[in-house]
């Protein structure tokens, strides 16, 4: 990683230094007065370079192509022949795409499972396919070609739309099913038991029970390499008085099973909301693992462990995609970010992918999801434009 001697980003590696500087607000605010600074290399971040015909800003040493174009396109899975599934609950259909003469662009886009309800993650587990539609998991056999085949299975269902209506399911190290069910409301106690949590089933989808409670609505979901934990990213509520625009942070947390994260009783480090001043129920709660700028909507989440495309000291780390705010007066978010890993923890998040959206807080594209391919590169879903980004190193 090359260190930097020009001076916007000196200050920008400034600004990275203190994890307690990054995790609570933006990478590209002006650094505090006296932050400590750390030169250790490894906490400087290299400069930005221009990518995809100027559209896109990522550090030196990545560029970011195009894979495919996909209408709608949200989570993405690579199944085991290699191929890459996408999700598009806008058509009620999944997308499968192949890239034939590896070239790194997908020659095929081909529907291969329609009349789904609202489908959003889904895992390839044991020789079949899963499919988290809203409002129940469904699995699908494959076929001799490892496609999936035949009529959806049933598995279970859950309290379907309502708001947060995506599903996200990862199958964990203990072979056991976890889905995450966002609330029904921006601020609320929900009376489904399964609303703004994350559900643990079977292998077979059977007998479900709250895992983890007080997710407001944890779409990213991924299980940790190395300590086998299951992290989510998870939207905190809107219209927070008084300082809505830059509270409450967004949420990566760690789950432990039978913990509750929260919501909607208490947002961040155990602070109470001022609607229920709780502050007893608060103490016995969770903390977020890491704290990210309000509003920026965190989706998908990646570990690099087998991004082996990109350069070593990446591997240990995960990235997110945030999709973006909908309501602050200045837009926040449509980026990728990367976030340092340390003993099994998260210490820290910094913009790696940037450009989706203009100074004016217009966006021509909305990252989703990722998706790790067989040669080590990383897919990145755009809903809004629909478009499939792949990036690799340069070197
Ligand atoms: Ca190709
Ligand atoms: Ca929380």
């Amino acid at each position: 990683m090359r260190v930097l001697s020009h001076p916007m980003s000196l200050l920008c590696a400034a600004a990275v230094a203190s994890s307690n500087v990054l995790a609570q607000a933006e990478p590209s605010a002006p650094a505090g007065p006296a932050a400590q600074i750390d030169t250790t290399p490894s906490r400087l971040i290299p400069a930005r370079a221009s990518t995809y015909d100027g559209k896109l800003t990522v550090p030196e040493g990545f560029k970011v192509t195009k894979y495919a174009s996909v209408a709608n396109a949200r989570a993405m899975i690579v199944a085991p022949d290699g191929s890459v599934y996408v999700s598009t609950p806008g058509r009620n259909a999944i997308v499968r795409l192949l890239d034939l003469n590896t070239d790194g662009v997908a020659d095929t886009a081909v529907v291969v499972l329609t009349g789904l309800d609202r489908p959003h993650g889904m895992a390839f587990h044991n020789g079949r396919f899963f499919v988290a539609n809203t409002g129940g998991v469904v699995r699908f056999a494959l076929d001799a070609q490892g496609i999936p085949t035949g009529a959806p299975e049933q598995l279970n269902r859950y309290d379907p739309g309502k708001n947060h209506w995506t599903r996200s399911i990862v199958f964990g190290a203990d072979n056991k099913m976890y889905v995450s069910i966002g609330s029904t409301c921006n601020l609320c106690v929900e009376t489904a038991p399964e609303r703004a949590a994350v559900m643990q089933y079977d292998e077979n989808g059977q007998n479900g029970r709250v895992f983890s409670r007080g997710l407001r609505n944890a779409v990213g979901m991924a299980v940790n390499p190395v300590t086998k934990q299951i992290w989510v990213t998870q939207h905190e509520r809107d219209n927070l008085a008084p300082d809505h625009q830059n509270l409450p942070t967004e949420e990566l947390n760690l789950l432990s099973a039978g913990k509750d994260y929260g919501w909607p009783y208490c947002h961040g480090p155990r602070i109470p909301n001022p609607e229920y001043h709780d502050a007893a129920r608060c103490a016995a709660t969770e903390s977020p693992a890491l704290r990210m700028q309000a509003h920026s909507a965190p989706l998908g989440m990646t570990f690099l462990d087998k991004a082996t495309a990109f350069p070593a000291d990446w591997r240990g780390d995960a990235l997110v995609a945030f999709h973006g705010s909908w309501n602050r007066d200045t837009p926040t978010g449509a980026k990728v970010v990367r976030v340092r890993v340390r003993n099994g923890k998260p210490v820290s998040y910094e913009d790696f992918i940037t450009g989706w959206q203009g100074e004016t807080g217009a966006r021509w594209g909305r990252p989703v999801d990722f998706a790790v391919l067989r040669d080590g590169s990383v897919l990145v879903s755009d809903d809004a434009g629909g478009t499939i980004f792949r990036v690799t190193a340069t070197r």
